[in-house]
């Protein structure tokens, strides 16, 4: 059974210029790991606890050197050298020596670190690529298959330049196109609403995930000109490219009303639910993710009954990885997609916990990166062996994006040319 021989963190960035933790986990046999954690900007009140050291004379308060000393620390002392079976097994032991519901001890930061080098390092030493690893410890017996894309390539809410409400305008490609020629269409689509972009006089600098954040007048001009480059890329909207929105409710929710640009007034949640309606009705949207705010439970149940049976509604700050409140969602029927996003529970194994409910209630699962990311590419990896239906790794540019979509054609290229044994 492996050990772990060797367990370190230190501080990096991430692409917001924001300190993150690097772990390193090496095992006994000399295998080993090195992962980086991601973070959230519009983030849900659920989510498991983000350490951070709250110092302002370093980093703004943002550092993370409390989290790095857990891991070099308390959770080194607690795991080295102790045999265990998988990453089921760690995980536990990180869960139990933390001992709090939202890893409040530890930091979620620092416990996840942990989780997904040695996950890695497993990996490795089974001479096994990440993707597939994965696939084995969730029991995923299916031929493994590159997820959907979600390329996000208008950037509003918190990730934007503060004048679209609606924090994600995505163009999704099917899955049963080959990746490589999805990717391709992303990228010209792309440049297209750049030049689409510029030739409106909009600004067409970009947003935390590589989206543009242009200064237009309403949300629904963002879809005009995603609208109008499939078309102008001579593909069919809503045939094969399909529209999505994270629209990120929670950041317009006040006083319980939704309060966005393209209504003069505050809409009640029974207007807003109209208001979706029209939406979806004009744009056929494939994904609707954080339409109502996390706060407004009961107009998701009206939401899902009025529009699930033609669009997925994708719980992300609704749900934040969190099996109760799957379990909640699933028995309500509050929604019938799920973002699976690490980070928001901290564990690699609480993550593929959730995936076994979502899978059992048939819903649809987008598995995602963070807006505050690194050059990992371990949600690549994860989105394939888990069986994700949809990857949704920001726009095709950007290092930290486009690092991901890199490694997805690689696995392509592996699961369509497997090496010689
Ligand atoms: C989201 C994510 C990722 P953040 O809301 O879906 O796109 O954003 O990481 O800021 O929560
Ligand atoms: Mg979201």
């Amino acid at each position: 059974m492996p050990k772990i021989q060797k367990l370190y963190a230190r501080e990096i960035l991430d692409s917001r210029a924001d300190p993150t933790l690097e772990v390193v986990s090496i095992l006994d046999s000399g295998d080993y790991g090195i992962a980086s954690v991601p973070s959230g900007t519009s983030t849900s009140s659920s989510e498991a606890f983000e350490l951070r050291d709250n110092d302002p004379r370093r980093y703004l308060g943002r550092g993370v050197l409390a989290a790095i000393s857990r891991v070099n620390q308390e959770i080194a002392s607690a795991v080295l050298d102790k045999p265990f079976t998988s990453i089921l097994d760690l995980d536990k032991w990180l869960i139990d020596l933390d001992g709090t519901p939202e890893k409040k001890k530890l930091g979620a930061n620092a416990i996840l670190g942990v989780s997904m080098a040695t996950t890695k390092a497993l990996a490795a030493s089974l001479r096994q690529p990440l993707y597939k690893y994965i696939a084995d410890v969730i029991g995923n017996k299916e031929p493994l298959f590159i997820p959907s894309p979600v390329f996000n390539m208008i950037n509003g809410g918190k990730h934007g330049a503060g004048n679209l409400d609606f924090q994600e305008f995505h163009i999704i490609s099917s899955r049963l196109h080959p990746f490589a020629e999805s990717l391709e269409t992303g990228v010209v689509i792309y440049q297209t609403i750049k030049r689409l972009l510029a030739r409106r006089g909009a600004i067409h600098s970009v947003g935390y995930e590589g989206g543009f954040a242009p200064n237009l007048f309403t949300n629904l001009d963002a879809l005009e000109i995603l609208q109008e480059a499939i078309i102008e890329t001579n593909h069919k909207p809503g045939i094969d490219i399909e529209l999505g929105l994270d629209i990120a409710a929670n950041s317009f929710f006040k006083d319980n009303r939704y309060i966005i640009k393209d209504r003069s007034s505050p809409m009640e949640a029974n207007e807003f639910i109209d208001y979706l309606r029209d939406l979806n009705n004009q744009y056929h949207l494939r994904l609707l993710e954080d339409a109502i705010s996390e706060a407004d439970w009961k107009s998701w149940i009206n939401l899902t009954a009025e529009l699930g049976n033609i669009t997925t509604i994708v719980g992300d700050d609704l749900l934040a990885t969190n099996s109760k409140l799957v379990k909640k969602a699933v028995a309500d029927k509050a929604c019938n997609g799920i973002l699976v996003k690490l980070n928001e529970v901290g564990t690699v194994s609480e993550t593929l916990e959730v995936i076994h409910q979502a899978n059992a209630a048939g819903w649809k699962v987008v598995a995602s990166h963070r807006s505050g990311e690194t050059n990992d590419t371990f949600i690549a990896d994860f989105a394939v062996g888990i069986g994700a239906d949809y990857a949704k790794f920001g726009a095709p540019a950007r290092g930290e994006r486009v690092a991901k979509y890199n490694r997805l054609l690689a696995i392509e290229t592996e699961l369509t040319h497997p090496p010689v044994p």
